[in-house]
């Protein structure tokens, strides 16, 4: 953040802050920087930009916040620390590489946990998220209330169609870095390369990678379907974005911007899943005209595939007991 206004923000807990800051074309009090990896059109970058404008005008100018689309600060593990360090207020970060500072994060992306929308919003935002945000609290970072959707994932290819675990053998795959998907991959016996996603289009044009799994919304928006030929209707895991603050920028707000901050970041995630989920519907026929083959896949197989890896207990065991827990009270019996 930067302090603009040293002496404004020292007052400011006995001012109201409206009443310092109702003259107009003032430069803001509070400057914040909020990033993320997602294209501009992605309903992410437009729904966060939404909530900047609605921040601004409710604390009348006070709290200016400049958004970062598009991996403009850096690779999502730049980012990550740069968003310790607090030269990013707020960052919007998938849960399973922010795993790789708070281990608990990348639960949701257990293989073939949810099985439907309905699912995934009750646990997260019950007691499943409640869980990993306490998390996050212990490691300087405040996550709000309400997750991004990214999306159920699918693989692509740009080699062969995958429609059964051995089609994976020795599948050069993209994953995010994360070891969960790592893991998961290594399990069903492809050969996963841990890349950042603002790598992903070149690495699967220069062949680096064979493939990479990502929702159906992303490999439009991100038109990954220009170096692809076929996406496989795996589903194999749910994954979503959770929007981070660095705990002291937001606690060097006054009270009462501090809610409008959560309140109005917490309203766009809303907007945002309502987005992407009215996307699920139409991108399908979408790519099939921009000439992505989709394939039918043996869903069962994959899971049974995890299963004998013994995936789920190596996972049980890193989560521990509680985690595990609170995730198979919402999905049902895992292991
Ligand atoms: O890196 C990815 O594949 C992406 C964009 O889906 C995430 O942010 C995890």
């Amino acid at each position: 953040m930067t302090r603009l206004y040293r002496r404004a923000l020292l007052a400011g807990a006995a001012l109201p802050l409206f009443a310092i800051n109702t003259r107009p074309a003032r430069a803001a009090e509070f400057s914040l920087k909020l990033a993320n990896n997602s294209p501009v059109t992605h309903p992410q970058s437009v729904r966060q930009q939404e909530a900047i404008d609605r921040i601004k005008a409710a604390t009348n100018g006070a709290v200016e916040i400049q958004l970062f689309p598009n991996n403009q600060l850096g690779s999502d593990t730049d980012m990550l620390s740069q968003l310790r360090s607090g030269a990013i207020d707020l960052f919007s970060l998938s849960g399973l590489i922010l795993a790789t500072l708070v281990p608990a994060a990348s639960i949701n992306g257990i293989g073939f946990a949810f099985k439907d929308y309905d699912t995934v919003w009750k646990a997260m935002d019950g007691k499943l998220g409640a869980y990993v945000r306490s998390e996050i609290g212990k490691r300087g970072l405040v996550a709000m209330d309400k997750m991004w959707d990214n999306g159920f994932r699918q693989i692509t290819s740009s080699t062969h169609p995958i429609k059964v675990p051995a089609d994976l053998k020795g599948f050069k795959i993209r994953v995010p870095v994360s070891p969960l998907w790592t893991s998961m991959f290594q399990a069903l016996g492809a050969s996963p390369i841990s890349i950042n996603f603002s790598e992903v289009y070149s690495a699967l044009q220069t062949k680096i990678a064979e493939g990479q799994e990502n929702p159906l919304s992303l490999i439009s928006i991100a038109k990954l379907y220009e170096v692809q030929k076929y996406v496989s209707m795996t589903s194999h895991m749910w994954d979503g974005f959770w929007m981070l603050g660095n705990q002291r920028s937001l606690s060097g707000l006054p009270a009462d911007a501090q809610v409008i901050v959560a309140r109005e970041l917490n309203k766009s995630a809303l907007d945002e899943r309502a987005d992407i989920g009215k996307l699920n519907g139409s991108v399908a026929e979408e790519l099939k005209s921009k000439g992505l083959t989709f394939v039918e896949v043996d869903k069962p197989a994959f899971r049974e595939a995890l299963k004998a890896a013994g995936f789920y207990g190596d996972w049980k065991k890193k989560y521990g007991d509680e985690a595990w827990g609170i995730l198979e009270a919402e999905v049902g019996g895992l292991s």
